[in-house]
């Protein structure tokens, strides 16, 4: 049994998607980061950086339960553990894990601050804007050009696709259009329709209107510092 520590939002996607995608959607514990739960001492013992998702396998490795955080680290988990969605063959396997740590140390970090300084920061920042959106229209051409070559990022269906398709499902919200990216559109909608993505999706899905504007405790809960 997995417990999944989840919030509706594009990391806690990653793990809800590839728990079904495996198989093992089990029980979900709310953590809702616009109420502060995330800097609760009991979630900070399993998820030291105050961020979802996180899971607890209560039969990890040796049959001991373990915690795992950061959403790249708990794919490449779960695929070992499964033996699924990271393939045995070594190139295969090392094409995966490169576009793992694309989307973990480029993508999801400037989407993330696209987001924040179009949406969320308390006044307009103009720079912050430019530069944001600039880099979020260069890693898509990236990926566009990748997807040009080949059916999925690591050629096929893998853990990188899962780490990678929530962010582009928020892609308005870094001011991106999948008309301009066909490639990307193309391999969007195949992962799309795919049932686990759909279940993945469907968690906490009752939770997912939240709104998180300055001056409000949901954004003071997400984004004022000091906090821990
Ligand atoms: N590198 C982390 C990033 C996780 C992350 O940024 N999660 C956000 C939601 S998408 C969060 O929990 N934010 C709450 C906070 O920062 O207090 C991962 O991939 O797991």
């Amino acid at each position: 049994m997995i417990d999944l520590y989840f919030w509706p939002t594009p990391n806690g996607y990653k793990a809800s998607i590839m728990l079904a995608e495996v198989g093992l959607l089990g029980n979900v514990v709310p953590v809702d980061i616009t109420a502060g739960d995330q800097f609760k001492s009991e979630y900070l013992a399993i998820s030291p950086n105050n961020k979802v998702p996180a899971i607890v396998d209560h039969e990890g490795p040796g049959g001991k339960p373990i915690a795992m955080f950061e959403s790249g680290a708990i794919l490449i988990y779960l695929a070992e553990k499964t033996g699924q969605l990271l393939s045995h063959d070594p190139v295969v396997r090392l094409e995966t894990l490169q576009w793992l740590m694309f989307q973990m140390g480029g993508l999801g970090p400037m989407l993330g601050q696209a987001h924040h300084f179009r949406e969320y920061a308390p006044e307009p920042i103009d720079y912050a804007i430019q530069r944001y959106t600039d880099e979020a229209a260069r890693l898509y051409q990236v990926l566009e050009k990748r997807l040009g070559t080949v059916e999925y990022l690591a050629g096929e269906y893998s853990i990188a696709d899962v780490a990678t398709f929530p962010w582009i499902r928020t892609r308005k919200l870094h001011g991106q259009d999948l008309a301009e990216y066909p490639n990307v559109n193309r391999w969007y909608q195949a992962i799309k329709v795919r049932s686990s993505v759909s279940e993945g999706l469907s968690v906490l899905a009752e939770s997912k209107q939240w709104k998180a504007q300055p001056g409000t405790p949901e954004w003071e809960s997400m984004f004022s510092s000091g906090k821990q």
